[in-house]
C-alpha cells in the first residue's frame, strides 16, 4: 500500500492540495483539489478571507478521503510575510491584511527612526520590501496600538491554519525569517530588535524547524474530513519549499521560483549581510537545513495574472505566451520592479502609463501588452544574473526555473537568450513537491536534501532551453 503525503500549497492567486507517494524511488504527484485565491478589497483595504481559505483547506482534505487516499501526514505552506494576532481566546484581532495593502506606506521611515536602514539590514539580512512584517506591525502599532496590547500570540498564516487543524501553536523558522525579526546568525527571533521597536516579545513563540510534528487533527476536524493524520511542518514559506525542489542535488546554480513573484537567486551556507547586498536589494531568507536563499524579488507573473484578469480571463496563459511571441518585435520595456506595479488599480493602465511617461511606444493589443511584460521580465532576469555573479564572485552556467511559471515556454526561451545561460524548466509544482519532501524526510523515506533533489530530477520532466538557438529537449 502506498503511503500518501499531503501538501496544501496556498498561493496568492490559488491554492492546491497535492498528494505525493514514492514508487521505486520516484515521487508521484497527483492533484486532488484546486481553488482560486486573491486579496479582496473591503472598504479600500486589501484583505485575505481566512475563513474561506480554511474551508477550502478542509474541502481538499475531504477529497483525499473520497479518493480513498488518506495521507499519513500533511503540511501547509503559503506566501510569506502575512500573519495574525490572536487574543487570549485565540480569536483573530483586527483584519487580516494582504501584503499589497498600502497601510505600510511611511512605516519604513518609522522603523528606521528606531534603527537605521543599514543597521537593520546588517542585523537581519532581509531586503527592504514595503510589506515585510516588521513594517506591517509598525502600521498596527501606529494606527491600532490596542490590538498589539491585546495580542497574546503572533502566528504566520501556515502556523495559524495548522493551529486550527491541531489546536497546537507552533512557529516555523523559514517563514518567520520573512518577518525581518529573526537573526540570521542565531536563527532565533531577534528579541532585542522587537523591544527596540516596542513590539511585545512574549507573543512570538520559539521557532521550530521543518520536520517538527505539530500534532494530529482535532476531533471536530476529524469528524468533518473523515480521518485523522499527523500535521508536520514543511518549510512553510512557499519559496523555501519550492527551492527544496530545485532539480540539482547540490543546490548549485541560479534558481527562479516563478509564480506570482519571480524569486531569483542562489543558495548560500551563511547569510551575506554586506552593504553591497543591501544596495542591490538581495535578501537572505532562512531555508531548509539552515541554508540561506540569497535572492531578489522580481515582480513576476503577477503582472500577467493581473492583465489576464482585466481581460476577463478570456485567454489561457499558453495563449498569452503565443500572442506575446507574435509581437516579439514590440520595442517597449518597463522596470518590472517599479513600485507602480505592486498594486495598481489597473495593470494594463500602469504599463501603458509607464511607457507613455518614458517616451516609448504604448502597447495597445493584448499581444503587445504581454510582449512588453515578458520581455521586461527577461531583461530583469539578465540584470539579476549579473548582480548575483558579481556579489557572489561566482559564475553560473545554469538557471533552474521552478514553479507554475516554468510552464511559460516563451518566457523560458527569452530568459535563456537574455542571460546566455542554459535554462532548465520544471517541475511546475515545485512548492508542493518541496512541502512533501520535507514530510518524507521526517519519516526517513528520503535521507537528506541532496537525495530529495536527485529524486526530483529523476521523477519529473525538466525541459532544457539553450540560449540563442532555442533547443528545447528532454534532459
Ligand atoms: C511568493 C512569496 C515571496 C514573498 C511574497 C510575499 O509567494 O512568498 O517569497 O516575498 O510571496
Amino acid at each position: 500500500m502506498a503511503e500518501y503525503y499531503l501538501a496544501v500549497d496556498l498561493g496568492a492567486s490559488g491554492g492546491r492540495h497535492m498528494l505525493g507517494h514514492l514508487e521505486e524511488g520516484r515521487l508521484h504527484l497527483e492533484e486532488v483539489y484546486r481553488f482560486e485565491n486573491k486579496m479582496t478589497n473591503k472598504d479600500g483595504k486589501l484583505l485575505w478571507d481566512l475563513d474561506r481559505l480554511f474551508r477550502e483547506i478542509l474541502n481538499g482534505m475531504k477529497k483525499c478521503r473520497e479518493a480513498g487516499k488518506i495521507p499519513v501526514s500533511m503540511s501547509i505552506d503559503t506566501w510569506a510575510v502575512d500573519y495574525v494576532l490572536l487574543d487570549e481566546q485565540d480569536r483573530i484581532l483586527g483584519d487580516t491584511y494582504g501584503y499589497r495593502d498600502s497601510r505600510t506606506q511611511g512605516m519604513d521611515e518609522a522603523v528606521w527612526s528606531v534603527i537605521p536602514e543599514k543597521e537593520l539590514y546588517a542585523r537581519s539580512g532581509i531586503q527592504k520590501q514595503p510589506f515585510n512584517t516588521i513594517y506591517q506591525l509598525m502600521a498596527v502599532k501606529k494606527r491600532t496600538p490596542e490590538l498589539l496590547e491585546q495580542a497574546r500570540t503572533f502566528l504566520m498564516l501556515p502556523d495559524y491554519f495548522q493551529f486550527l487543524l491541531t489546536g497546537n501553536r507552533v512557529s516555523e523558522y523559514t517563514n518567520a525569517t520573512s518577518t525581518q525579526l529573526v537573526n540570521p546568525e542565531t536563527k532565533q527571533w531577534d528579541r532585542e530588535l522587537m523591544s527596540m521597536l516596542g513590539y511585545p516579545e512574549d507573543i512570538f513563540l520559539p521557532l521550530k524547524l521543518p520536520g517538527w510534528e505539530v500534532g494530529t487533527l482535532r476531533p471536530e476536524i476529524q469528524n468533518q474530513v473523515g480521518y485523522n493524520c499527523r500535521v508536520v511542518l514543511c518549510a512553510s514559506h512557499d519559496t523555501a519549499s519550492a527551492v527544496m525542489a530545485m532539480p540539482e542535488p547540490e543546490g548549485q546554480g541560479i534558481y527562479i521560483s516563478s509564480g506570482t513573484w519571480s524569486l531569483m537567486g542562489c543558495e548560500l551556507p551563511a547569510a551575506d549581510c554586506r552593504e553591497e547586498s543591501r544596495q542591490a536589494n538581495f535578501t537572505n531568507e532562512g531555508g531548509y537545513d539552515y541554508r540561506f536563499r540569497y535572492l531578489k524579488n522580481i515582480m513576476g507573473l503577477w503582472m500577467i495574472q493581473s492583465v489576464r484578469r482585466e481581460w476577463d480571463c478570456r485567454y489561457s496563459f499558453a495563449e498569452i505566451c503565443d500572442m506575446a511571441e507574435q509581437e516579439a518585435q514590440f520595442p517597449s520595456r518597463v522596470d518590472v520592479n517599479d513600485a507602480c506595479f505592486l498594486a495598481p488599480a489597473s495593470m494594463t493602465e500602469a504599463v501603458r502609463e509607464y511607457c507613455r511617461k518614458s517616451g516609448q511606444k504604448v502597447p495597445e493589443t493584448p499581444g503587445q501588452m504581454a510582449a512588453v511584460i515578458y520581455q521586461s521580465l527577461a531583461a530583469s532576469y539578465r540584470e539579476t544574473v549579473l548582480e548575483i555573479e558579481k556579489l557572489t564572485g561566482r559564475n553560473y552556467d545554469r538557471i533552474y526555473i521552478i514553479g507554475g511559471g516554468s510552464n511559460a515556454g516563451y518566457l523560458n526561451r527569452l530568459t535563456a537568450d537574455a542571460t546566455g545561460k542554459e535554462v532548465y524548466a520544471g517541475p511546475s509544482e515545485a512548492t508542493a513537491i518541496g512541502n512533501i519532501l520535507a514530510q518524507m524526510q521526517k519519516d526517513g523515506k528520503i535521507e537528506n536534501l541532496s537525495r530529495a533533489r536527485a529524486c526530483v530530477r529523476e521523477s519529473f520532466e525538466i525541459r532544457r532551453y539553450s540560449p540563442a538557438n532555442h533547443v528545447n529537449e528532454r534532459k
